[in-house]
């Protein structure tokens, strides 16, 4: 049943196929082929889709549909949407080198989806996966409620598919075996089961049911042209639909058969195409399963070893968690337990590999000039295709965002670092594979086709003076005191390099544990890695101090500090995407005088991290400057932005008379100081951010934190977006800063501090919980007044953040 070898051109390198344009820090397909990281359901802007790290490769995915009437069809679940009627969907448990549990409680359609995922390792081509699919009837959906499946295989780039049906395992007909080879994945085969006895298919009793069996399964292959294999659904609904219409003029409006029959695929095809699907129709409860078996595995993938791994994988789940994210009182009882796991499963399931081409400007506006932001307003871009280039990332939101952001990237990894921090470290690894030559790295990546078709044309085009908040220093800062603390301890070593590559340019350091315990077996190729990402991050840290400079020679001050002033690029008068906090309000219009305080913060907090860097890789010439660097930054912040008459630390800018002057909106760019851990617990400002905090008519909430003052002119105006609601990461900032910086250190605002934090916790954990229980979801922000979920659904990227709050692991 192995296709048989194919001719020569099929098997070419493995490395002919790597793009060039990526092989800064990417991994060869060799090492991810070898790594427990190759499969996954690295699709997650579906509903289901497993692919491996590999460009151009074997993907995969899954639609449904009801099919008790009509209407049904056209809404075909593919692609995770936030229009869905889905009430709630995402991983209950999962880890990213075993496996897990997805729940989709599709209301529209009436049905329960679970999906149990599992790898096994085993051979040397990233070993075998599965999944069961398995449904049940909504609460007060009919017991009897038709569902109809359809599982596709696909392939892109070198390689070939066929398809055989009608076969038996466990003596159960209808399985379906589609076998395959490439290049990279050598030959494997994907088995689709019909499942145990107890699944029904549907009786069909027209006339019609004579011509198709459809008992067992119905399938359709095909051969897709290069890039349009994830335009999958538009082709079953095309199969589909023709279906619908010869059978509407055999039959006539009057005497159609039921949508069960009506609505299955042809059982005809190319059954050597590159596309292969297979469709089940089920009535009631079902479950069936794809097994993925690659030949160079010892044993082949079986149901019976699935449900095992299943189990396997739910258990050593919860207590892993239970370790890493031991979650305190009040939040430790069983509810708010479930409601931890289920956040942050979706979080690392969100994890996405994606590759593709780029639309980059690099014609750069002028920004430095007088009235700047009304001409690049009308200058037209000028986009140019960039690429290939592929990234492994996590994602803020599976139905609306789907895709790689950078400054969210840097808080996802902070959970995502203490469950598994080699896996951090191939995602910060991928991100900083994108930074180009100019150490540029774009804030949105939009890769492929794919990803391009989810975005309005007017986003897609990122530019090369763009920046956005360098967030993946926390990481780096975070996976720098695991090594520092397993080092001091000597106890249990905290994480796992394996196998003399390092993490590096060779990759494949990654272990092949079934839970990976976080722990490095050889700190030294700790180094190695740190090494390696040293010369990309000054890159990196050297074009943010260069492209984002302030203008500050309206500011009189000490020589020495002149320089440490940043303005964000990228200003209209009503936004500051670049800033990550798009409409939150700045001076008015905008000046090329201006100075901003949330960015200087991050360029301290830049600073210090390249510097602990630096001090790991012993560039001592480096150390002693980033010092400097680092002291600047820390005396700039008052001398520039502090305002004694508000007692506020706000942005700055030159006004009509050519003078320098503060533009106060308090707020979370009031806060920045303290958030980034930047203000001295001496400070004599401390205790004036701290009373902006607490102030009902200012920042507090019973939510949370707003992102705007209560007080100021613009909040809750135009299309408040970070204009008073309450973001997530914002609080864990504010937390985590308090718990390790202010509440220990004894001094006037120590009890203010440790109240602010006491109750902030309290505030924000039962809130995205309590709306959690209302809507089944976690959301993008929560109002400002009243404290409900607001704007993008699901949004388990950074919101999932609470979980770190629940254990107080804060990094
Ligand atoms: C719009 C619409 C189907 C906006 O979480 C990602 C970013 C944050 O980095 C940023 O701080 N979000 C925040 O202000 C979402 C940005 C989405 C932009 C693209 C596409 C989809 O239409």
């Amino acid at each position: 049943l192995w296709v048989a070898a194919a001719g020569s051109a099929l098997l070419a390198s493995a490395s002919e196929t790597v793009d060039q344009s990526t092989l800064a820090l990417e991994n060869a397909i060799t090492a991810a082929s070898n790594s427990s990281l190759l499969w996954g359901p690295y699709r997650p802007g579906l509903y289901f889709g497993v692919r491996p790290r590999i460009p151009k490769s074997l993907m995969t995915g899954l639609m449904w549909a009801n099919v008790d009437d009509y209407a049904h069809f056209k809404d075909l679940r593919h692609s995770a949407e936030q229009g869905d009627d889905v009430r709630g969907f995402g991983w209950v448990e999962y880890d990213a080198r075993s496996g897990g549990r997805q729940v989709i409680n599709d209301v529209g359609m009436s049905v329960k989806i679970e999906t149990e995922f599992v790898k096994v390792e085993g051979g040397d081509k990233g070993g075998n996966w599965g999944v069961r699919i398995r449904g049940t009837p909504i609460e007060g959906a009919p017991e009897d409620v038709r569902t109809t499946l359809i599982f596709y295989t696909g392939l892109e780039g070198q390689g070939q598919l066929h398809l055989d049906s009608d076969l038996e395992t466990d003596g159960i007909e209808g399985t379906v075996l589609i076998g395959g080879r490439t290049p990279d994945l050598g030959d494997f085969k994907v088995e689709i089961t019909d499942g145990p006895k107890t699944n029904v298919h549907p009786v069909i009793n027209h006339d019609a049911a004579a011509e198709k069996d459809i008992q067992k399964t119905q399938y359709v292959g095909a051969n897709l042209m290069e890039d349009t294999l994830w335009r999958a659904k538009d082709l079953i609904l095309q199969q589909i639909s023709a279906a619908v219409q010869s059978a509407s003029q055999k039959y006539g409006e009057n005497d159609m058969p039921p949508p069960a029959q009506i609505f299955t695929l042809p059982n005809t095809g190319v059954v050597s195409g590159n596309f292969q699907a297979v469709q089940k129709t089920f009535e009631g409860s079902f479950e069936f399963d794809v097994l993925y078996t690659s030949r160079s595995a010892p044993q082949a993938m079986t149901s019976g070893g699935l449900g095992e791994r299943i189990e396997e994988i739910k258990t050593a789940f919860r207590a892993r968690f239970d370790e890493v994210f031991p979650l305190k009182a009040p939040f430790d009882k069983e509810e708010y337990v479930s409601f931890a796991r289920e956040l942050f499963s979706s979080l690392l399931g969100g994890v996405g590999y994606f590759h593709g081409t780029s639309l980059v400007d690099r014609t750069h506006h002028d920004e430095d000039s007088e009235n700047f932001w009304e001409s690049s307003l009308s200058t037209p871009r000028s986009p140019q295709e960039e690429g290939p280039t592929t990234l492994f990332t996590a994602t803020p939101s599976r139905c609306f965002f789907p895709r790689g952001f950078y400054w969210d990237e840097g808080f996802h990894l902070l959970p995502i670092g203490l469950w598994d921090n080699d896996l951090s470290l191939e995602i910060v690894k991928s991100w900083f594979g994108l930074v180009d030559e100019d150490g540029w790295v774009g804030r949105e990546q939009i890769l492929g086709s794919e990803a391009r078709s989810r975005v309005p044309a007017d986003f897609v085009v990122q530019e090369t003076r763009y920046a956005n908040p360098p967030t993946l220093m926390l990481a780096v800062v975070a996976f720098i005191e695991r090594l520092d603390q397993q080092a001091n301890v000597g106890s249990e070593p905290s994480f796992n390099f394996q196998d003399g590559n390092g993490i590096g340019l060779s990759g494949g350091g990654i272990e092949n544990e079934m839970l990976s315990s976080a722990h490095i077996e050889h700190p030294t190729l700790a180094t190695t890695y740190l090494n390696d990402l040293y010369p990309i991050l000054k890159r990196h840290y050297d074009w943010f101090r260069r492209t984002q400079a302030g203008d500050i020679k309206a500011w009189d001050r000490e020589a020495f500090s002149m320089k440490e002033g940043y303005r964000w690029r990228g200003r209209t008068p009503d936004h500051c995407l670049t800033s990550g906090l798009d409409d939150y309000p700045r001076a008015r219009p905008p000046h090329t005088g201006e100075l901003h305080v949330d960015l200087l913060s991050w360029m301290g907090l830049m600073t210090k991290t390249l510097r602990v860097v630096a001090e790991k890789v012993g560039e001592e010439d480096d150390v002693a400057e980033l010092k400097r660097v680092e002291e600047a930054i820390i005396r700039n912040i008052d001398d520039l932005h502090w305002n004694e008459e508000e007692q506020a630390y706000c942005d700055a800018t030159i006004d009509e008379y050519e003078e320098s002057v503060h533009v106060c909106h308090k707020g979370y760019i009031s806060l920045f100081p303290i958030l980034l851990g930047l203000l001295s617990p001496e400070s004599p400002h401390l205790g004036a951010v701290l009373d902006l905090m607490r102030d009902p008519e200012e920042l507090w909430s019973p939510w949370g934190l707003r992102s705007l003052s209560k007080k100021d002119e613009y909040y809750g105006q135009g299309e408040n977006y970070w204009r008073g609601p309450i973001w997530i990461p914002i609080q864990y900032l504010a937390l985590s800063s308090l718990y390790k910086n202010y509440i220990n250190t004894p001094g006037p605002n120590q009890e203010k501090a440790r109240e602010i934090y006491t109750e902030l916790r309290q505030n924000v954990v039962e809130n995205v919980f309590n709306e959690w229980k209302r809507t089944g979801i976690a959301w993008e922000q929560y109002d400002r007044e009243t404290g409900e979920g607001s704007r993008a659904k699901g949004f388990t990227g950074w919101t999932s953040m609470v979980v770190m709050i629940m254990a107080e692991t804060y990094k």
